[in-house]
């Protein structure tokens, strides 16, 4: 059946356009449009409350909240990474001149594999920074016990956990310090935006300094810092979007729901698991294509293509295999074996919270065959 409108793989739940005027309106009335406003400092509270942690840190996207991350933590030398996530990933080491040592991912999270990190360490080893794959939680009490046991820090790329629980706590109260992304493309999203997720008062200080271009007063300037502050209007954005969240998420949890169930007997296609005792947040529907289905992924992926559905090979390539890491000692495919069988084999299906049923089913007969 060829679908009429695109599908893409995600598309932004958005609010009636109505209901934003009110925000904009205060915005016009008193005149502040940036610099940690009213609304910036609203959201930062209503996301502590809604998420269950202690502190967060707004920011313009989840790129430079990671680069502030690693700042915050002073954080140098070698940073144990995952190849299989987007690039910003390890982006934000090389922007702070740090290198990254790639570490496999275990095949069946294809999360940061926590067997493979102590034969990384090296004394030039000062962190990991892992990720929580399509907000699947990451192995975190053994990844912590490794951090504690070699003295490292831990930031979580947390991109894709917004709101995810795991063991009835937020995922983001793991490690030393979590980033978020608000993208027009996540679970939440502020048009562009992100944040850091802390523990303590006085990180989450120097983080709002560093985002401020070191400024602690008018005549102060305590850190070579950057511009990360999240705009007024992304963190009005925000603050009507969490209003829906909840049932965002339900809707998500439907979609996933009903491919696990339709996929569930098809031959060659592996539906990635769900995430067990924890909330999930349903960001993607990952699949793996294998070798016993009757079309290589690269020909599901291009009929679905064929067809208006454009979903995606998140992650494929893999970061390791991009120009400026290929050559990494860590980079080697050799030493990644489940990332580079993972990338060769993924496409994450649509879902969002205003995919209709019957475009999901179309979808899903393009794979079955049916
Ligand atoms: N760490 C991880 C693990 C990440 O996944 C990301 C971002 C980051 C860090 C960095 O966070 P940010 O600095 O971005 O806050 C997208 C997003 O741009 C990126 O945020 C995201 N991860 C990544 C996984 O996906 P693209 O290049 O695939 O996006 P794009 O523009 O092709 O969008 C995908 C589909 O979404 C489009 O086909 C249509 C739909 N779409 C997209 C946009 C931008 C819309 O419907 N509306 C829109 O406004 O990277």
């Amino acid at each position: 059946m060829k679908s009429t409108k695109p599908i893409y793989v995600t598309q932004p739940a958005l609010p009636e356009l109505a209901d934003f005027i009110p925000y904009l309106e205060q915005i016009w009335d008193n005149k502040i449009l940036t610099n940690c406003g009213p609304f910036h400092q609203q959201l930062e509270q209503a996301l502590c409350d809604y998420l269950g942690v202690k502190h967060i840190s707004l920011f313009t996207n989840g790129t430079l909240a990671l680069v502030v991350a690693l700042q915050a933590l002073r954080i140098t030398g070698e940073v144990i990474t995952t190849p299989y996530s987007f690039v910003a990933t390890s982006h934000s080491l090389l922007w702070n001149g740090i290198k990254p040592v790639f570490v496999d991912i275990h095949p069946d999270t294809l999360n940061l594999d926590p067997d493979k990190i102590e034969a990384a360490i090296t004394p030039q080893t000062t962190a990991i920074m892992p990720v929580h794959c399509y907000g699947h939680p990451c192995d975190v009490e053994r990844i912590q016990k490794i951090a504690d046991n070699y003295n490292l820090s831990v930031i979580y790329d947390a991109a894709h956990a917004f709101g995810v629980q795991h063991q009835n706590a937020s995922v983001l109260n793991y490690g030393d310090l979590s980033v978020l992304s608000f993208h027009a493309t996540k679970v939440f999203n502020t048009f562009e935006g992100g944040a850091i997720v802390c523990p303590d008062a006085k990180t989450k200080q120097r983080i709002d300094h560093l985002k401020n271009f070191g400024f602690v007063d008018e005549v102060t300037v305590v850190a070579p810092g950057i511009n990360g502050k999240m705009s007024e209007i992304n963190a009005a954005f925000g603050l009507l979007q969490l209003k829906s969240i909840d049932a965002n998420l339900q809707k998500r949890q439907k979609i996933d729901s009903y491919y696990r169930a339709a996929l569930a007997n098809v031959h060659g296609i592996h539906c990635l698991g769900d995430s067990g005792e924890t909330i999930a947040n349903y960001a993607y529907f990952p699949i793996l294509v294998r070798s016993d289905y009757p079309l290589s992924r690269d020909q599901l992926f291009e009929k679905l293509r064929d067809n208006g559905i454009y979903a995606r090979r998140y992650f494929y390539p893999l970061i390791s295999d991009f120009p400026m890491y290929r050559s990494l000692p860590s980079a080697a495919p050799a030493h990644l074996p489940a990332a580079q069988k993972a990338a060769n084999e993924v496409i994450c299906l649509p879902i969002y919270p205003t995919l209709e049923f019957e475009q999901q089913q179309s979808i899903i007969a393009l794979i079955t065959g049916n």
